[in-house]
């Protein structure tokens, strides 16, 4: 393996913790798919060893990482094309994260915008996994030497933090071992937000299933929730920039232009100086337009567990051809003895 000669590889992954999402779609599924459309070599993994950082009971777990499978899948994500599997199969994983825990600062960990929010109050209570999270994150993607990483915006401290691990591992070592990868953040909806509150992400642990629309809901279910989404009393503006001080207004519009694949200003051109009354119907039949095809499809796959399954254990024996001589030269960068000839 050349060192510093690094091809442009994709990794990516989704946490299997129910309820795929509209963010989720529109901030990774939709471009992940644009990237494994692109011809790039392209990883995808739903990290459920990230989900266990808080408690999911085994049945869920299992379920939603298969249906999760399904939602790559329907999302346009060809596993004979993109490397498709689920992160525990892969050890290489965390045997990496384990070199990056000792990479990694405390203080660097600290600062974790996600890590506060996530463990609340109560950090004291909060796994060790969880503050640790963002270590196993770096090695998710640089046991693959991965370069580009396509995310939503909530992830782009962690992808800097794992440039950060990287630089100080080639720094300590003298090497030019690992790439230092690129947060791939494009699109109008890069941070979807909440249909109740324009100021909060549109998230899977969000108590009220009313704030986000599901991959799995039905075209009547995603009409109530656009039609009962939080707007203001003004029709919308004639200009982008008139949706500045307009959470919820930006919100509805940045999800038009990311389903209808136009720009804002493509959308305001179109659609400005509509009420809500008039537009929510419009953005109402293009959600179930794009959306519905992915709920059906989901569903269908979901009924052949095994075949889902095979298609992870394939994608994991690929994942592990790639992974396992970069961890083997990681550890011999670092002077860990191996068995003659390993
Ligand atoms: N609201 C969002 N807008 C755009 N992108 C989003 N992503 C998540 N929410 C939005 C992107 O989806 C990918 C996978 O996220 P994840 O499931 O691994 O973790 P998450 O970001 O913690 O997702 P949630 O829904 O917010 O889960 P909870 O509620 O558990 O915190 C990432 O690329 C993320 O950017």
């Amino acid at each position: 393996m050349s060192e510093a000669a690094f091809t442009p590889r994709v990794f990516s992954g989704i946490q299997p913790s129910g309820n795929l999402h509209l963010g989720n779609y529109l901030g990774a599924l939709k471009r992940f798919a644009e990237a494994q459309d692109r011809g790039v070599e392209t990883l995808y993994c739903m990290v459920d060893l990230h989900a266990v950082t808080v408690w999911q009971e085994p049945a869920d777990l299992r379920r939603a990482t298969r249906e999760l499978a399904a939602g790559f899948i329907a999302s346009g994500l060809d596993p004979a094309r993109s490397i498709l599997f689920n992160q525990s199969q892969v050890a290489e994983h965390s045997q990496l994260a384990w070199v990056f825990n000792c990479v990694a600062r405390m203080g660097w960990m600290q600062r974790m915008t996600q890590f506060k929010d996530k463990a609340g109050k109560n950090a004291q209570n909060a796994s060790l996994g969880l503050f640790a999270y963002p270590a196993l994150m770096a090695a998710d993607i640089l046991v693959y030497h991965g370069t580009h990483v396509p995310v939503g915006e909530d992830q782009k401290q962690h992808i800097e933090l794992s440039r950060d691990i990287a630089a100080k591992f080639n720094h300590d070592y003298g090497v030019e071992f690992f790439p230092l990868p690129e947060p791939v953040i494009e699109g109008a909806a890069t941070r979807v937000m909440s249909l109740r509150d324009g100021t909060r992400k549109m998230s899977k642990s969000d108590p009220s299933d009313m704030s986000r629309i599901n991959l799995t809901d039905d075209a009547e279910t995603i009409a109530r929730k656009i039609r009962k989404a939080k707007t203001d009393p003004e029709p919308l503006p004639s200009e982008a920039e008139g949706l500045e001080d307009r959470p919820e207004a930006r919100n509805l519009v940045n999800i038009y232009a990311a389903l209808a694949d136009m720009s804002v200003e493509q959308v305001m051109a179109e659609a400005g100086g509509q009420p809500f009354s008039v537009f929510k119907p419009r953005l109402a039949d293009l959600a179930v337009d794009r959306l519905t095809p992915i709920s059906i499809e989901m569903k269908r796959l979901m009924h052949d567990e095994a075949e889902i399954d095979r298609i992870l254990a394939d994608g994991a024996g690929r994942a592990r051809a790639i992974a396992a001589p970069i961890l083997r030269r990681t550890y011999d960068i670092m002077g860990m003895v191996s068995a003659p000839g390993g």
